[in-house]
């Protein structure tokens, strides 16, 4: 490596190791990575799986391609020995704006573990230029900005690939950008990201805001454009369709260049509809076979044959449905497929509950995937359950055959080996590396359970993963964290189901108590990182509220001794690597039946931290792997959550009137000391919201939550029993590396490799 990497820098600047700046450095590497790339075998197996998403929150790649090219070690050393520090250099790449949420990371992890098992598989999205948005905190409040990452130096190479795609009226040509996906130690993939080269940065005015209007300009500048008007709503379908007839002119350009049969697509092709961003795939799918010439029900027959659709969750707010005559106006040459499809639906099963255009001219698109796809799976178990009885209970007694479950998983090489290098060196000590390509070993660390020596040294590298995120938030945000405060962690999207709201008024309670006497044993961090949604307004009032009671705390001169409040700016993939490792307790609270899944809380546990949660989403097999002595439960059961909505019975002004607590927690919100430094309207409003909805129950939880962490915070101070439910949280954590879920996607439903 030492000579490849020398002549690269050698021709590009004519300089050595040592005398590069750390810019050049990351462009040779760059390079060297591209170079050893192309070198790498591209997997092959019979059929490919094209997994299209609107999102792929990939982060930063070099560390991550040199992990998977197995140099990683080499490379540092030899960087260190000419005085570089690979680190420094990393942070010269800035973050691939290409994602959002749980669902982008987890098609991010998915790709990495697709490579890694060898299977072909590649991804197809849309390549944003300025992302999500870069959040900023002005005066307490969320500000946007637009959050540009594309520079010659980044992962995406031109492939000169283009198609034409037809808008009502326009046509526009596509440009397709790929980033190659290598898997650890073997296998090589694409990540196809689909542009317009007519687009125009310099169309957005302040912050975010620009034309909604102009197409051909603004197609690709934003994820997630702001769907709160009208031209909103149309730029997503725009861009919803400019994704999918790409990815269906790129598979059958692929198909057809391997020489195949496209009667016979279903046999060479699957395609993993992830969410229902991509669901018009499939009318766009059968229009293109009829124009190859192919009646319009075998198109049909051959399209259900090779979709397959993944629910990610049961919130009405994401379960998309657009208005058939916008799809319309964007998309005339889909509505009659539409329509068929629609007739055929009918045909099956005449149940309101299963029709694909409903009586208000709403065309439901997860209805059509699930009737024109051949798979329906959700992401946790507790979550297909849900889906199954309840949320899509008419179609599981339509075609049961059809549903499935896929517990969500996460990359090991990024969420261990990268993230936390030295846990990771640890274990291998300890148990061999075996577990990096077969987690299931990582159970072996059970033998030490009782082993006082390896207990200390996991205490001791919690330890430096602490001081190492105390040192990154000095220096990236001039924050001052005590390293030896417990880290008590929350960083996700912010929503109200996820109950931030519910950890902030546990904090209030908390400093209240302080100020009539109570001392902590040990002072604790709450750490936050989230972002909202522009339009979000509650949402936004919420990080409003935290950002109010951090600054209060901080000059409070008794309760900081004891507590801080720290809201991370700009939560990524860049810095959940930070804040991961260095935590000891992984806040995962949502209203029991709302989080699908949750990816953060299986990257928390194999960095050792203890969960403190509702038995929601995949915390009910985290609680199964490790019993009851090793995470902290609480709350109200699923079913019961189920029951409140169903009944209609939940009243927060009750919980709110009849506790004392709760309610000098809530009412905090609106007292003098927040109101003179936060603002009025919003913290008056966000109380109402909680007082009066609380759509989310986040009063109905508080005192079990309560009682719960502080019982956690006393079991925290036996430092080596706590240090033992950290092993063993780690030590089960191998059920939730995403290769385990690809195997099974594999073995379910994609049949790759038959
Ligand atoms: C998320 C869910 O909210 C999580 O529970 C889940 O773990 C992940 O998907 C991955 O399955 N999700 C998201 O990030 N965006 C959506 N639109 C829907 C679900």
């Amino acid at each position: 490596m030492q000579t490849k990497l020398t002549n690269i820098l050698q021709t590009q600047f004519n300089k050595t190791i040592e005398d590069c700046t750390n810019e050049e450095l990351y462009t040779g590497l760059l390079m060297l990575v591209k170079n050893l790339s192309n070198d790498r075998k591209p997997t092959s197996t019979p059929r490919k799986l094209y997994y299209i998403s609107a999102e792929f929150l990939i982060g930063k790649l070099l560390s991550n391609n040199l992990i998977n090219l197995g140099i990683y070690d080499e490379i540092k050393t030899l960087l260190a020995d000419n005085g570089k520090n690979l680190s420094d250099i990393e942070e010269i790449e800035l973050e691939p704006s290409l994602g959002n949420g749980g669902l982008g990371r987890l098609a991010a992890c998915f790709l990495d573990s697709i490579a890694t098992l060898n299977l072909s598989g590649d991804g197809v999205g849309l390549n944003y230029h300025f992302g999500l948005f870069k959040q900023k905190f002005e005066n307490h409040l969320q500000k946007e900005e637009k959050n540009p990452w594309i520079t010659d130096k980044s992962w995406l190479n031109d492939t000169n690939i283009g198609f034409d795609v037809e808008f009502n009226g326009f046509t526009v040509h596509s440009k397709l950008y790929d980033i190659d996906v290598l898997g650890y130690q073997k296998g090589l993939n694409k990540l196809h990201l689909f542009d317009i080269d007519t687009i125009d940065e310099t169309i957005v005015n302040d912050g975010i805001s620009f034309d909604q209007k102009d197409i051909r300009k603004n197609l690709t500048l934003f994820l997630y454009p702001d769907d709160s008007t009208k031209e909103g709503q149309m730029l997503r379908i725009y861009q919803q369709y400019f994704m999918v007839s790409n990815a269906a002119q790129l598979i059958l350009m692929e198909e057809k260049a391997k020489g195949h049969d496209l009667h016979e697509l279903y046999k060479y092709v699957c395609i993993q509809i992830n969410d229902t961003h991509p669901s018009m795939v499939i009318p766009e799918l059968i229009n293109r076979l009829v124009l190859e010439g192919i009646d319009l029900h075998e198109a049909i027959d051959i399209v259900s044959k090779t979709c397959a659709y993944t629910n990610h969750t049961i919130l009405a707010e994401a379960l998309e449905k657009w208005h058939l005559e916008d799809l319309k106006q964007v998309v005339p040459q889909l509505i009659s497929t539409i329509q068929e499809l629609n007739a055929i639906a009918k045909s099956r099963s005449d149940n309101k509950a299963v029709q694909i255009i409903d009586e208000h001219n709403l065309v439901h698109m997860a209805h059509m995937d699930i009737h024109f796809g051949y798979s329906i799976n959700g992401v946790a178990s507790l979550h297909t359950e849900i889906l199954k009885n309840s949320e899509l209970k008419a179609f599981y007694e339509l075609y049961p055959e059809k549903f499935n479950n896929k517990t969500n998983g996460i990359t090991f090489r990024r969420w261990l080996l990268h993230c936390n290098h030295e846990l990771s060196q640890y274990i291998t000590s300890l148990i061999g590396d075996e577990y990096k390509t077969d987690a299931t070993k990582l159970k072996d660390l059970l033998k030490f359970v009782d082993d006082e020596t390896v207990l200390n040294k996991l205490l001791t590298i919690k330890q430096n993963r602490k001081q190492d995120l105390c040192n990154y938030l000095n220096k990236t945000m001039h924050l001052t964290l005590n390293p030896n405060s417990i880290f008590d962690i929350q960083i996700k999207r912010l929503h109200e189901y996820k109950r931030q709201q519910m950890n902030l008024l546990y904090i209030i309670q908390l400093l209240q108590k302080i100020r009539s006497g109570y001392v902590p044993s040990t002072p604790i961090t709450f750490i936050f990182g989230a972002k909202a949604a522009p339009a979000y307004i509650i949402a936004k009032d919420i990080i409003h509220a935290i950002l109010c009671l951090q600054d209060i705390i901080a000059k409070d001169p008794v309760a900081s001794k004891y507590i801080q409040v720290v809201m991370v700016e700009n939560y990524n993939v860049t810095n959940a690597e930070k804040l991961i490792p260095a935590c000891d307790f992984s806040e995962q609270i949502s209203l029991a039946s709302k989080e699908a899944s949750g990816t953060g809380n299986m990257k928390f546990m194999l960095n050792g931290a203890i969960t403190i949660g509702t038995e929601d989403g995949a915390n009910v097999e985290i609680h199964e792997l490790v019993g009851d002595d090793n995470i902290y439960i609480f709350g109200e059961s699923s079913d019961d959550v189920i029951a409140h909505y169903n009944n209609n019975d939940y009243d927060a002004g009750k919980y709110y009137n009849n506790d004392e607590i709760i309610k000098n927690a809530v009412d905090f919100l609106i007292s003098e000391e927040m109101t003179s430094i936060g603002q009025t309207e919003n913290l008056h409003r966000l109380h109402h919201e909680l007082i009066s909805k609380d759509w989310f129950m986040s009063l109905l939880d508080l005192k079990a939550y309560i009682q719960t962490k502080d019982q956690a915070y006393n079991d925290y101070e036996d430092r080596l029993a706590w240090a033992k439910k950290s092993l063993i949280n780690i030590a089960n954590a191998g059920y939730f590396s995403s290769d385990r879920t690809i195997a099974e996607y594999n073995n379910d439903i994609w049949h790759l490799d038959k």
